[in-house]
């Protein structure tokens, strides 16, 4: 199976976690939007969405799945996303799309996190991908130089502007052995509004797409 087939097969399989009549929480990415194709095929078992991106409401939208506004839910059983890398603990970076912030509140309300990726994800140390901050637009230079001082080597993502009206920086060069540690450290700087890091809310569960099958990690 090609990236896109294992993709496709997790998108598929992250239904059997969605219970009857409920509100489901949807990511952002390729592989969510494989999840929404799918969630397509059983929308009539299903209330609605709530969505973490702009993009994905479309998406919901255009298969004629309601969406909701997170505020006027209480109760979201799972939340489905994909990750840029995930470790055995289940801890992420996320944000490669840009989403990372709503992602972030979506996964917080929700009671279960069902990360979808493919077997290029899984890695034993995060920090390869470069790591995605969201910063107020004014306090750019002034984040970038506390995340020098935290070991990171921050890059300016041009050209993209939040769903919220921000910017991101990509920091490279972290080896991340204390994930929870490190999103705090980051959350802690004025002008940040999000870090990728999802330590201290890790996925409950990951579907691996791989080569024998989609492997459940708990
Ligand atoms: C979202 O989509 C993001 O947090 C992550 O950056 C990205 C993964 O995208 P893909 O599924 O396209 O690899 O989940």
């Amino acid at each position: 199976m090609n990236q896109d087939e294992l993709k496709q097969a997790v998108g598929r399989a992250a239904l059997e976690y969605v219970p009857d009549n409920c509100i489901v929480g949807v990511g952002t990415g390729s592989t969510a939007n494989y999840f929404i194709d799918a969630l397509a095929t059983i929308k009539d078992r299903i209330q609605g969405a709530v969505s973490s991106s702009e993009a994905s409401v479309a998406r919901l939208k255009s298969h004629g799945i309601p969406v909701f506004e997170l505020n006027t839910v209480d109760h979201l059983p799972v939340y489905v996303d994909g990750a840029d890398e995930i470790n055995r603990q289940l801890q992420m970076i996320k944000g490669g799309g840009a989403a990372l912030t709503r992602e972030k509140i979506v996964a917080a309300v929700a009671e279960q996190f069902i990360c979808i990726a493919d077997e290029s994800k899984l890695v034993d140390v995060l920090g390869k991908f470069p790591l995605p901050v969201e910063v107020i637009p004014m306090a750019r230079s002034y984040v970038a130089r506390q995340l020098v001082k935290l070991g990171g080597h921050p890059a300016y993502r041009e050209g993209v502007i939040t769903d919220n009206g921000n910017i991101i920086l990509d920091v490279h060069g972290l080896q991340i052995s204390e994930a929870n540690k490190l999103e705090s450290q980051i959350n802690e700087i004025v002008g940040v509004v999000t870090n990728g890091l999802f330590a201290h809310r890790r996925a409950d569960v990951l579907l691996l797409g791989t080569s024998k099958g989609v492997q459940v990690l708990k």
